[in-house]
């Protein structure tokens, strides 16, 4: 699709990428050719899309996009809209280094800002959004930093059991969406989601503050894969 024939000024995070969730059901009028195409102009700007068939009622496939510029992420949405798929749940957030995780080398702070998607040999797909609570008696924003600290060491000392099986991409959204974060999980079995999961309900940063929106689930695969899956042929 060409580009808009008037100047716009780019939506830039200062640092890291632009991140889009978009989950779709597949419908009459959905073109194959029009959705690939939509794909490859995205990967022709520079931007990377994971695509994801999708379980379950809530969505047909789920594209996670990321982009230096908003704008990008926004053409993406208007051809796949435009191919025919249905919009019917979506998800805003930027790439972030943790605040508890300033001092690991730079090279994995790029990582976190700069993921290479998706994993090789991670099919598994997981993705759900999630917030600190701010109840009275349990707010995880008044209490001091030195303890966050500590239990967000205690999440990364949990999560580590996983390493191999799992690979996290928590990327930020406190002021871009619903929640504070968006988490998606890329695994090697579909019994590492719910292991990893199960596991992190139990660290006091989860058990405690953690506040959970819907869960989506599905499978990596390359898109024509996923198209003909999902019965776009
Ligand atoms: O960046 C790092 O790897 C350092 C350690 C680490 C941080 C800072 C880490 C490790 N996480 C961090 C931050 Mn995580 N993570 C989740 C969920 O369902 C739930 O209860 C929570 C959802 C999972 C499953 C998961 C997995 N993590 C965060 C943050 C941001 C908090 C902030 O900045 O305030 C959230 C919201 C979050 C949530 N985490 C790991 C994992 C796994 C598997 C690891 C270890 C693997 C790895 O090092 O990549």
């Amino acid at each position: 699709m060409a580009s808009s024939p008037e100047p716009i000024e780019p939506s830039t995070p200062s640092e890291g990428v632009a991140v889009v969730h978009l989950f779709v059901k597949v419908g009459p009028l959905t073109e194959r050719e029009a959705v690939l195409t939509a794909i490859k102009d995205a990967e022709a700007r520079g931007d990377q899309v994971v695509t994801a068939a999708m379980l379950g009622h809530k969505a047909d496939l789920a594209f996670m996009a990321l982009a230096a510029d908003q704008w990008h992420l926004r053409r993406l949405q208007t051809a796949l809209v435009q191919a025919g798929l249905e919009l019917v749940d979506s998800y805003v957030s930027l790439t972030e280094t943790s605040e508890y995780a300033q001092g690991v080398p730079d090279e994995m702070k790029q990582a976190r800002l700069h993921p290479v998607l998706p994993p090789e040999g991670k099919p598994a797909f997981c993705f759900y959004p999630m917030s600190k609570k701010r109840d009275v008696g349990a707010n995880w924003f008044t209490l001091p930093y030195d303890e966050r600290k500590e239990l967000m060491y205690e999440h990364g000392a949990s999560g580590r059991q996983f390493a191999g099986r799992v690979q996290q991409v928590v990327t930020g959204s406190t002021g871009t969406d619903d929640y504070e974060w968006g988490v998606t999980l890329f695994c090697v079995h579909p019994d590492d989601v719910k292991a990893v999961v199960y596991t992190m309900r139990f660290d006091q940063a989860s058990a405690l503050y953690g506040e959970f929106g819907p869960f989506y689930v599905g499978m990596v695969a390359e898109p024509s894969a996923a198209l003909s899956e999902v019965g776009v042929l």
